[in-house]
């Protein structure tokens, strides 16, 4: 009795002084905040994670301490299964392709429509305008709390084969897709064999020839040294990009204060804007730099020309309209509305 007494005596006299307030809400914040990422630094996206990571902790002192998950290491490598389990509260942060969610989140399809975004200006013209808008909204509807735009890139086609300049020469190739029907869709138009797996199992598949080739921002094929896994030709095609998306779980966010959920959505924004520039690096110069280095690498790299593309084009436009209508005709046709108009 006496000791519960003094306890509460204790307490009040902390509040009296001014303790109170800042230790409650305090005390509803985790130790760690898990930050689920499929690819870990130093690729880009894993220094979009690391940037966002440390502007949190200086901006707040420390009191929002995030961990990064690199290879989607909380859902098992399953990176399809990142979203709801986002949303379940099993992963309280993430920096996440729109690819990898698309499968809970039908509008995220749009990024993969086959040759829609023709440059990086495109990209900015859907994501920093109304588009980009109304995915948020859809992301927020689904159940988290979108906060900045990053960027995985333009995924260009490897693979151990042969040099790709028609959809001829993709025949029967055994290509690795990401876990999305849409891209199954596009591949078995191209006339290849797609064959569906995680980034986790990719590798190994790769290493082994168990498939051919696949398609990722070319910083992976440096960064992975894919030539020593057998991937010798390289095609430049541009054919989808996929932004990255920073997001955090709705009741993590709550339990934050207002003024830490502010520092956290500004330095989302200031490491996704870092964080395209260093994704984008090497391949918006005229010289395409990161191409220099690939071909150093003993790789045969084709650029297509613009008719050479436009085969690849016209074979993928029945996927287009189909997908179109699956993503929604409204938001495809504000998206191609806001190209058309892009500023270059
Ligand atoms: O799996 C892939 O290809 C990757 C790493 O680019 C994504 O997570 C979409």
């Amino acid at each position: 009795m006496k000791l519960r007494r003094t306890i509460l005596g204790l307490a009040l006299a902390a509040t009296a002084l001014g303790f109170g307030t800042g230790a409650i809400a305090q005390g509803n914040y985790k130790a760690e905040y898990k930050v689920s990422l499929v690819l870990g630094p130093p690729t880009p996206w894993g220094m979009a994670g690391q940037i966002w990571m440390d502007l949190v902790k200086e901006r707040t002192q420390g009191r929002i301490n995030m961990k990064l998950y690199p290879g989607t290491s909380l859902v098992q490598g399953d990176q399809t299964r990142e979203f709801s389990a986002l949303r379940q509260g099993v992963i309280d942060m993430a920096v996440g392709s729109t690819i990898n969610w698309s499968p809970q989140i039908k509008e995220l399809n749009l990024f993969s429509l086959p040759f829609l975004m023709p440059d990086y200006a495109a990209i900015d013209a859907l994501t920093q305008g109304d588009v980009g808008k109304k995915i948020f909204e859809t992301v927020d509807r689904a159940g988290a709390v979108p906060l900045a735009w990053g960027e995985n890139g333009f995924r260009e086609l490897t693979n151990s084969k042969k040099a790709i300049k028609t959809p001829e020469d993709l025949k029967g190739m055994k290509i690795r897709v990401v876990g999305s029907p849409l891209f199954s869709d596009t591949f078995n138009a191209l006339g290849a064999n797609p064959t569906q797996m995680s980034w986790a199992d990719a590798q190994p598949a790769l290493s082994s020839g168990a498939v051919d080739g696949q398609e990722n921002p070319l910083f992976l094929f440096t960064v992975l040294k894919m030539h020593t896994v057998g991937q010798k030709f390289v095609t430049t095609w541009g054919y989808v990009a996929d932004p990255l998306i920073f997001v955090v779980n709705k009741d993590v966010w709550n339990s934050w204060s207002k003024a830490d959920q502010d520092i956290v959505r500004q330095a989302a924004i200031d490491a996704g804007k870092q964080e395209i520039a260093i994704a984008r690096k090497g391949l918006t110069e005229a010289d395409k730099p990161v191409l220099k280095e690939i071909a150093g690498m003993g790789v045969t790299v084709t650029n297509l020309s613009a008719s050479e593309r436009d085969t690849f084009v016209k074979a993928t436009r029945p996927v287009y309209d189909k997908w179109k209508a699956t993503i929604g005709a409204d938001l495809v046709n504000a998206a191609e509305k806001a190209i058309a108009e892009r500023k270059k």
